[in-house]
């Protein structure tokens, strides 16, 4: 399916408060994170949603390459302003990855988890011996001034309707909607559901709620053995919490703990 998205299709029926009550709409556009980023800094409100049919410049974390054929994937950046301070900013980004979540979850039917930091995946089931399919994934990018952060852009891709295998350069271990449902989805929908359960947990952070607990709740790789690429080498240990900002706290084999900011890591699960 190749169904057509536009502002007037997620703002019709959307209700909420203020999460895409103004939507920038682009067919083609590099990064919708960079569109997002240029709209804050020219003042635009908390909760403007910027939307693209297809990127030519999509980003991961770390400058790696999101990967999406036009007119297949959800692909959005979220203009927020958190009360928070920079080393509290991940809080915001679990309200989105709950939402997100959540949202999967319910419009699909689909088991949709997180893996730390902030992917989706679907129908994760190790002991089944079936890969983690990765179907989302975030990247929060915020603006810093002093010590309080003025906005974060937290941009989410969604794989909804195309074939994982199909596209060169995405990994084997990712996944979309309709691989997982055999069947595909209307995008616009799906993109109101999450919109919508993104503000409720958005709007309970705000509130000063801590989504911590339910946030953790979900991530499929608390307490198993990781192997974690960080700045400064390997880190091979148990995942043993993450904290209330969102770190993980990794236990190595040596007994002890290292923090571990989702920045900087990139995680697997050790075979
Ligand atoms: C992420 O990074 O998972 C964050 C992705 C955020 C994308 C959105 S789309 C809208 C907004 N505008 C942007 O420019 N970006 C955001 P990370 O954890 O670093 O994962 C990136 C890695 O995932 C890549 O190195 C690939 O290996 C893999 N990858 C690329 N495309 C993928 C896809 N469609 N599905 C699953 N994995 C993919």
């Amino acid at each position: 399916m190749q169904d057509s998205i536009s502002a007037d299709a997620i703002t019709q029926g959307l209700n909420t408060q203020f999460i895409g009550r103004r939507v920038v709409y682009y067919a083609t556009i590099g990064s919708t994170n960079d569109v997002a980023k240029q709209l804050a800094d020219a003042g635009e409100p908390e909760g403007t949603l910027v939307i693209a049919d297809e990127q030519t410049a999509g980003r991961g974390r770390m400058a790696r390459a999101w990967l999406a054929p036009a007119r297949s994937s959800l692909l959005l950046s979220l203009i927020l302003r958190p009360p928070l301070a920079p080393p509290q900013l991940p809080r915001a980004t679990m309200a989105v990855a709950l939402g997100a979540c959540d949202a999967i979850r319910a419009e699909t039917g689909l088991d949709a988890q997180l893996k730390w930091p902030n992917d989706v995946l679907l129908n994760d089931n190790p002991r089944k011996n079936r890969g983690a399919g990765k179907c989302a994934g975030i990247l929060a990018e915020a603006n810093i001034v002093g010590d309080r952060s003025e906005y974060v852009i937290v941009g989410l891709g969604v794989n909804v309707n195309f074939s994982a295998r199909s596209v060169e350069g995405i990994p084997p271990d990712a996944t979309t909607i309709s691989d997982e449902l055999g069947r595909s989805l209307p995008r616009a929908p799906l993109a109101q559901a999450i919109l919508r359960t993104i503000e409720s947990y958005y709007v309970r952070l705000k509130r000063g709620e801590n989504l911590h607990d339910e946030w953790a709740a979900r991530l499929v790789t608390l307490h198993e053995s990781v192997r974690a690429q960080t700045p400064w080498g390997e880190e091979i240990g148990v995942a043993e919490n993450v904290d209330e900002d969102g770190a993980l706290l990794l236990r190595r084999a040596d007994g002890t703990l290292v923090r571990l900011v989702a920045a900087d890591v990139t995680l697997k699960r050790e075979t």
